[in-house]
């Protein structure tokens, strides 16, 4: 059985346990043996990051890679479109979600983890940030439903919790998300995805869990 090394509050890994449900794929969720980067983790996983795949003889990292090595091995149901333009689209918005959108949430996590104020104006200005990273979305996305077409593909594997963890974060510092009309109705559809909305609610409780290790929230 594929073996899929995760923590529960990584929306990296959430993409690929969302991939793997929608896929309707057997596997076994664990934690990195000894933590990320130990030897015993790198004896089976050789870049030691989370999430991990093990398949086989393959030992698997990066989101990205293993969300198309899943499309490869298990191709029903398909999450990527036929046409090369919208599959180069949908590489686009996975791309843009690592470098420009995952970046303005996690850009919380230091101030967190140094136990600073929730009352502190730092965290109304990363709100602001990731508004403004947000809005780039509004452009690129065609919510017809979906971010590309009328089907799902690997996007909505992709942003379903980080929409979620941007939402959280933004309500636990007293502030909001503010997106446009497009994001809006593409966040309300991911949430009705019976499988995003699993991830949704185990990223959820594990970050609300994580951010009561540093600070005290009230949401
Ligand atoms: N680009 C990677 C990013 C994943 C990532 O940042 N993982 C973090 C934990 S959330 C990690 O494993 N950091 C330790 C390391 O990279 O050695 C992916 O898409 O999988």
């Amino acid at each position: 059985m594929i073996q899929f090394f995760a923590y529960s509050e990584s929306v990296f890994c959430a993409k690929v346990r969302i991939a793997l449900d929608m896929k309707g794929l057997e596997y076994a969720e664990l934690p990195p043996p000894d933590g990320y980067g130990s030897k015993t983790y790198k004896a089976i996983i050789p870049s030691g990051s989370i999430p991990g795949l093990k398949d086989g003889n393959a030992g698997l990292s990066d989101s990205n890679a293993i969300l198309e090595y899943l499309e490869e091995t298990a191709p029903s149901p398909a999450l990527l479109p036929e046409a090369a333009a919208e599959r180069a689209l949908v590489r686009m918005l996975m791309g843009m979600h690592d470098t420009r959108i995952e970046p303005s949430v996690r850009a919380f996590y230091a101030p967190i983890k140094a136990g600073t104020s929730p009352s502190d104006p730092c965290y109304h200005q990363l709100i602001e940030n990731m508004g403004a990273a947000f809005e780039r979305l509004e452009d690129l996305i065609e919510a017809a439903p979906y971010a590309v077409g009328h089907h799902v593909t690997l996007v909505e594997c992709a942003y379903a919790t980080t929409f979620s963890q941007a939402h959280q974060l933004a309500t636990m510092f007293g502030g909001e998300l503010k997106l446009g009309p497009k994001c809006q109705r593409w966040w309300q559809e991911m949430q009705s995805l019976s499988h995003a909305a699993t991830s949704i609610d185990i990223n959820r409780k594990a970050m609300q869990d994580w951010v009561a290790k540093f600070i005290q929230v009230d949401a």
